[in-house]
């Protein structure tokens, strides 16, 4: 299958980041064609088109959008205070956290394009009848601050926010914030409770966001990639977006490969586009090596293997092979590499991330790594093994939010695939030079 190279067609012009090559590019297109339509229209557009949150769920946006209780009436008073929904203020928020480990698409995406994610913000906030957004991004990522800061001023200079846009009447204001840096403000109502100045904990769902959200008014939360491929839609119609992917994954999406690839980095192609083929586009494993095991989606996802090369990379294809398409961030790792110590890097990331609200995460994942670390310096038994399986299922599925659920998998499916490596470590600890490996090489 071939690359389908749209959001990231022109990352390497010269200045891709300003309004100008935007302009030059098709862009705020899509924006005239919604103020043109209309909010309901542009809701059955996106729904139309297909389009399924690139964060990690694939929840179909257009479905998102429309939960958003309808407003009494385009002149009626927004009221914080109001008991019905519908008359309070919405919120549209880009949840632009991204951390997940391998994932690595959303801040190349606003470095080189940030006028994409505006113009999609402004027919996103129009559809939902909201006037007020936020794109919530990692704060360590100060280039992409400064980038996202100037393209949001240069769109109010040209009339694309603030009041009456395009004279359409719509007003839009966009405001940029820096998180603290912590993985769980990625999750979406940790994010909500950041944004609003407070710890970032998850919070019990239901109520959506849709519902109560930002300050418990209705608010959208969609990921950075999702918001972007709105403009296209809008452009060339919800057909040319399904001419692309499969039934129920359509349209084009980013993939990042990294690890033991000769080239890694973003390759945008149609969902459904298998590793075999990327790795193809990607110029193969590094020479002299093969596959050993890989990640769909981040290290959320449970891991694969060479079984699954001709998988189609979408939402189906992967749930069939008990596995996530995620953030679609594809992790390679050759036969060089420890399966244990690549767990237990991922298994260290998850406990120091725990938010601690519940139980099962916040103890499971600390025991989680003092037996990890057990099997690597050769102090563990073989009942160690059920002890991983057994904290594990404690976690996964018991847990307060998807992160408990995220530290269980790679654990529980390594040791499906890779048991004897398991064992190996046991009783003299790690088998593997790791001189040898890019990966772990310290
Ligand atoms: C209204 C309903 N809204 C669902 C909304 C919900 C959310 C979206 C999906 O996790 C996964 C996770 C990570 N009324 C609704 C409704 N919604 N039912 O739909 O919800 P959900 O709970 O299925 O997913 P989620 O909590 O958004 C995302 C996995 O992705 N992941 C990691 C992601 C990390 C990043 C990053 O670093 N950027 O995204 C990777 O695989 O583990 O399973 O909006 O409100 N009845
Ligand atoms: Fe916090 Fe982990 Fe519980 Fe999520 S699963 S609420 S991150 S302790």
């Amino acid at each position: 299958m071939p690359l389908a190279p749209y959001l990231s067609r022109y990352w390497d012009a010269p200045e891709s980041w300003t309004l100008e090559t935007y302009l030059a590019h098709d862009g705020y297109v899509g924006l005239r064609r919604a103020l043109a339509t209309g909010p309901d229209e542009v809701i059955s557009t996106v729904l139309d088109a297909g389009l399924r949150g690139r964060g990690g769920a694939g929840f179909p946006t257009g479905r998102k959008w429309g939960f958003i209780p309808q407003a009494p009436g385009p002149d009626a008073p927004e009221d914080p205070e109001a008991s019905d929904p519908a008359a309070k203020p919405h919120y549209l928020v880009v949840n632009a956290d991204e951390s997940e480990p391998g994932t690595c698409k959303d801040m190349p995406l606003m470095l080189a394009t940030p006028h994409v994610l505006i113009e999609g913000m402004v027919i996103a906030a129009y559809a939902i009848r909201a006037s007020h957004a936020f794109i919530y991004l990692r704060g360590e990522v100060v280039p992409v601050l400064r980038r996202l800061q100037t393209a949001v001023a240069e769109a109010y200079e040209a009339g694309f926010l603030g009041r009456d846009i395009l004279g359409s009447g719509f007003d839009l204001d966009i405001v940029v914030h820096a998180g603290a840096g912590a993985y769980i403000c990625g999750e979406e109502t940790a994010l909500l409770d950041s944004l609003e100045g407070r710890r970032g904990q998850p919070r019990l769902r239901p109520p959506f966001p849709a519902v109560a959200g930002l300050y418990a008014c209705p608010t959208v939360v969609n990921n950075v990639e999702s918001i972007a491929s709105v403009p296209s839609i809008l452009h060339h119609g919800p057909e040319w977006f399904r001419s692309m992917g499969s039934e129920k994954s359509p349209g084009f999406t980013l993939y990042s490969l990294s690890g033991h690839v000769a080239r890694p980095g973003q390759y945008e192609a149609p969902l459904g586009i298998t590793l075999r083929e990327l790795l193809d586009h990607a110029g193969g494993i590094r020479e002299g090596h093969t596959l050993k095991f890989w990640t769909p989606g981040g290290s959320s996802t449970p891991i694969l293997t060479d079984a699954q090369l001709d998988m189609p990379l979408d939402y189906e294809g992967c749930a069939a092979e008990g596995s996530m398409l995620g953030t679609k961030a594809l992790q390679i790792f050759d036969d060089t590499t420890c399966v244990v110590r690549a767990v237990l890097r991922w298994s260290e990331f998850y406990a120091h991330e725990s938010c601690g609200k519940c139980t099962p995460c916040r103890e499971g994942t600390f025991w989680l790594v003092q037996i990890m670390r057990r099997l690597e310096d050769g102090t563990a038994t073989e009942s160690d093994l059920d002890r991983l399986l057994d904290i594990s299922d404690n976690i996964v599925g018991k847990s307060f939010c998807a992160l408990g659920d995220a530290a269980g998998a790679p654990i529980m499916s390594s040791i499906a695939l890779f048991r004897d490596e398991y064992l190996a470590h046991i009783p003299d600890g790690c088998p593997f030079d790791h001189s040898r490996s890019t990966v772990f090489a310290r």
